[in-house]
């Protein structure tokens, strides 16, 4: 079975970071190894939350690792808690990365202009040097800003600006860079990349449902992530991806028992499941 490490906090009422890669991952036929960061009570959005730092844990999983010989098709990592984690993130990279793993990197750390609590102004920059070793970047607008010390184009941003952003991008990451949560030319709601190696830009979208929530960036990763393991092109796991979380957004704004902080992903799971063994030759394991 096919394996992939992914490296990011246990948010434990929020439905995000690993609560949302592991089920998703799993769900996608894939093993999910994983480091956990912190332990946090909530996600950042709530006011008070306890947060335990496992930074000191992370050294001896990866010796542990190492000394069983264990080896991973994907290395995907999320919110990081510190500067040092990302050194650490680093080391694992080093150590596990062999010529087919591939390293995706989801800069988690902003939204709507503004970084999340417990994020000093450094970190960004920090971020950005990761991403030099990821085959694949997923910022959202905010991030992709941040990342270039550029000014925050806002949520609606001009596809032209978005097109720059990712220009931008492609000077910090040589793989595939991809902003997620933007406006296309058409008005669709969705995400644009840019082949770095090939110089082609590429994008995707649907009619945007006026339903906002933390954790859909997660989401959107972890099922890119598992797709792309599984065999699929980086465009059909995107793609996926992105109908994926349409879907859970779809199913959220439809529910009168929402709730304002995550969406229902758990009741689309069966969704991505069929969608997958629906569409054989594109996301067959390979
Ligand atoms: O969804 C991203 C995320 C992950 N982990 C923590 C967060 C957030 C977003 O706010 O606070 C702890």
């Amino acid at each position: 079975m096919k394996r992939i490490m992914t490296i990011q906090d246990i948010s434990c009422i929020g439905k995000c970071s690993l609560t949302v890669a592991l089920p998703i991952i799993s769900a996608l036929g894939i093993e999910t190894a994983i480091v956990p960061t912190a332990i946090l009570s909530t996600h950042t959005q709530f006011k008070g939350m306890t947060f335990r730092d496992l930074t000191d844990d992370m050294d001896p999983i990866k010796e542990h690792w190492k000394k069983e010989g264990f080896r991973f098709q994907a290395i995907y990592t999320g919110y990081l808690g510190s500067e040092r984690q990302i050194e650490i993130v680093r080391d694992y990279v080093k150590e596990f990365k062999e010529e087919d793993t591939k390293v995706i990197i989801d800069p988690v750390m902003a939204d709507n202009g503004k970084l999340y609590s417990g994020f000093d102004e450094n970190f960004p920059e920090k971020m950005a040097k990761l991403c030099s070793l990821a085959d694949v970047i997923l910022p959202n607008l905010s991030e992709a800003a941040l990342l270039l010390g550029a000014p925050y184009p806002g949520e609606d941003a001009a596809p032209s600006e978005t097109k720059k952003l990712l220009k931008g991008l492609a000077k910090l990451c040589g793989g595939i860079v991809v902003i997620t949560g933007v406006t296309l030319e058409d008005g669709t709601f969705g995400f644009m990349g840019l082949d770095v190696k090939s110089g082609e830009f590429f994008s995707y979208g649907q009619p945007q449902i006026p339903f906002r929530s933390h954790g859909t960036g997660d989401i959107f990763a972890s099922t890119f992530t598992g797709a792309l393991t599984r065999g699929a092109s980086t465009y059909d796991a995107l793609k996926l991806a992105a109908d994926y979380v349409r879907a859970c957004i779809q199913n959220t704004y439809e529910d009168p028992d929402r709730v304002n902080y995550a969406v229902n992903f758990e009741a689309e799971l069966p969704w991505l499941i069929q969608e997958i063994s629906n569409n054989k030759e594109k996301f067959e394991k390979k």
